[in-house]
C-alpha cells in the first residue's frame, strides 16, 4: 500500500477505551455473528462522490475540505486518474470491500458524449487494474443524469426528446462500465425525475417515458450479459418539488404498473425515508414485504432539519432497527450492501475526519448488528408478534387467514357475540414496556460476547 493518505490502516481496538479514536470499537470484520462474518452481513461500501469529490460546501459557503490531492494536479484528467489511486488506498486502509460511483464522479465531461466516454474509459481502465490488484469490488455504479444544466427538467422525464436521447446514450455506456467492472448492482436514482409544477407537466407521458427508459436498460443489460441487480432509489423531494420515486410503496407501485418488478429491487436510504415522513425501518419493511429489498444507502438526517443532510449514521436505535430487518431477511437483498451515502460536516474537514466519519458509521452498524442478533437469538420480537396475532392460528382467525370466509360467514359468526366478549378477547399492547426492552437490548447487547 502506498502512503497517499496520512492515516494508518484502521485497527480493531475494542471497547476498553471508550473515547472514539481511529479504531473500530465494534466492527471486527471476521467475527462471526448469527452464522456469518460481520463483513458479510454488512458489506460496507464507500461513495466516491462524497468521499473523494465532495468539498463540503453549503448554500452559504465554499468548500472547507482538505484532501491530500489538493493543488497537486492542474490537468483535470490527471487529477481524475490520481484520485482512483487515492480511493483504493482509502478503501484498503478503512477495510471497506466495496465502492460506488456515478459516471460523472470519476471523470470530467468532454465537449460531447463521445469525448466524455473517452475520458471515462481512461479512468475505468485504472479502476479495473486496481480492482484486480486489491480484490475490492464495485457494489454499484450509476449514471449522473441531474448535474449538467441539460437535465434541468429531468432526463428520462424531460419534456425535450434530445435530452432524453442523450440520457439514453449516457446510460448505455454506464451499463457497459458496470459489466466491465463486475458491478454487483446498478442503481437508478431519479435525480430530477419529478416535477416542479404540475400545471406544466404531462404526468402520464413522463411516467410512460421513464418506464420505456428502464425497459431499454433491461433489454441492453440482457444483450451485453450484464447480471447486476437493477435498483431504484426512492426519494420524495429535493431537488424537485415532487420526485416520482417518492418512497418504497410508490416505487413498487410504479414498477408493478409497468411490468418492471421482476427486473428491479430498491436501494433505500435513511435520510430519504425521513424526507418522505417515514422511518428507515418502515421503508425496509415495505420493500421486504414486497420481496423488493435490494441494497441500502447508509446515512441519517437530523430531526430538526428538513432536508437531505447525508450525515454519517451514528444513531444506534436506527441501526439496530435496520439490522433487525436485515437479519430477519437473511441479507441486505441478494447482492446488497451498506453504501455510505454520507459526508462529514463542513466543520470536520481534515483527512482524519474523513476516515473517522466512516469508522463511526461502520461501528454504528456493527453495533446494530450485535444488538439485533441478540434480539433474534431470544426471538423477542418474533414471540411478541406471534402472540399478538395468535387468534389467527385457530378458529375463525384460521379460516380468515386461509381465505375461506365470506362477509356472510363473518356476519353469522359475529351476530350474537356479546359486546363484552369481543372486548374480552383482545389484549393490551404494553408498548412502553416493549420500548424499554429494546433499550435494554441496546444497553446490554454490546457487552456480551
Ligand atoms: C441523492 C442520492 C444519490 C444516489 C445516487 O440524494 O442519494 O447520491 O444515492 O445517485
Ligand atoms: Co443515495
Amino acid at each position: 500500500m502506498a502512503d497517499l493518505w496520512n492515516v494508518e490502516k484502521i485497527p480493531f481496538v475494542g471497547t476498553e477505551d471508550v473515547k472514539q479514536g481511529l479504531g473500530f470499537r465494534y466492527y471486527d470484520a471476521d467475527r462471526v455473528v448469527a452464522g456469518k462474518k460481520m463483513k458479510d452481513w454488512l458489506r460496507f461500501g464507500v461513495a466516491y462522490w462524497h468521499t473523494f469529490d465532495q468539498r463540503l460546501v453549503d448554500p452559504f459557503g465554499d468548500g472547507t475540505a482538505q484532501r491530500p490531492f489538493d493543488g497537486k494536479y492542474s490537468d483535470p484528467m490527471d487529477l481524475a486518474l490520481a484520485k482512483v489511486d487515492y480511493s483504493f488506498e482509502f478503501y484498503q486502509k478503512l477495510g471497506a470491500e466495496y465502492f460506488c460511483f456515478h459516471d460523472r464522479d470519476i471523470a470530467p465531461e468532454g465537449d460531447n458524449l463521445r469525448e466524455s466516454n473517452k475520458n471515462l474509459d481512461r479512468v475505468v481502465d485504472r479502476m479495473e487494474e486496481l480492482q484486480k490488484e486489491t480484490g475490492i469490488k464495485l457494489l454499484w455504479n450509476t449514471c449522473n443524469l441531474f448535474n449538467n444544466p441539460r437535465f434541468f427538467a429531468g432526463a428520462a422525464t424531460s419534456p425535450f426528446a434530445d435530452v432524453y436521447a442523450y440520457a439514453g446514450g449516457q446510460l448505455k455506456h454506464s451499463l457497459e462500465i458496470a459489466k466491465r467492472l463486475g458491478a454487483e448492482n446498478y442503481v437508478f436514482w431519479g435525480g430530477r425525475e419529478g416535477y416542479e409544477n404540475l400545471w406544466n407537466t404531462d404526468y402520464k407521458r413522463e411516467q410512460d417515458n421513464i418506464a420505456r427508459f428502464f425497459q431499454m436498460a433491461v433489454d441492453y443489460a440482457e444483450e451485453i450479459g450484464l447480471d447486476a441487480q437493477f435498483l431504484l432509489e426512492p426519494k420524495p423531494k429535493e431537488p424537485t418539488t415532487h420526485q416520482y420515486d417518492f418512497d418504497a410503496a410508490t416505487t413498487i407501485a410504479f414498477l408493478k404498473t409497468y411490468g418492471l418488478d421482476d427486473h428491479f429491487k430498491l436501494n433505500l436510504e435513511g435520510n430519504h425515508a425521513n424526507l418522505a415522513g417515514h422511518t428507515y425501518q418502515h421503508e425496509i419493511r415495505v420493500a421486504r414485504t414486497a420481496g423488493m429489498l435490494g441494497s441500502l444507502d447508509a446515512n441519517q438526517g437530523d430531526k430538526l432539519l428538513g432536508w437531505d443532510l447525508d450525515e454519517f449514521p451514528s444513531d444506534l436505535y436506527e441501526t439496530t432497527a435496520v439490522m433487525w430487518e436485515v437479519l430477519a431477511e437473511g441479507s441486505i437483498g441478494p447482492k446488497g450492501g451498506l453504501n455510505f451515502d454520507a459526508k462529514p460536516r463542513r466543520t470536520s474537514f481534515s483527512e482524519e475526519d474523513l476516515f473517522l466519519a466512516h469508522v463511526v458509521g461502520m461501528d454504528a452498524f456493527a453495533a446494530g448488528l450485535l444488538i439485533a442478533a441478540k434480539m433474534h437469538e431470544d426471538k423477542f420480537i418474533e414471540n411478541l408478534v406471534g402472540d399478538r396475532y395468535s387468534s389467527y392460528d385457530s378458529g375463525i382467525g384460521a379460516k380468515i387467514s386461509a381465505g375461506e370466509t365470506s362477509l356472510a360467514d363473518l356476519e353469522e359468526y359475529a351476530l350474537d357475540i356479546p359486546n363484552e366478549d369481543i372486548l374480552a378477547s383482545v389484549k393490551a399492547d404494553k408498548l412502553e414496556a416493549l420500548k424499554a426492552t429494546i433499550n435494554n437490548y441496546i444497553l446490554s447487547g454490546l457487552t456480551e460476547k
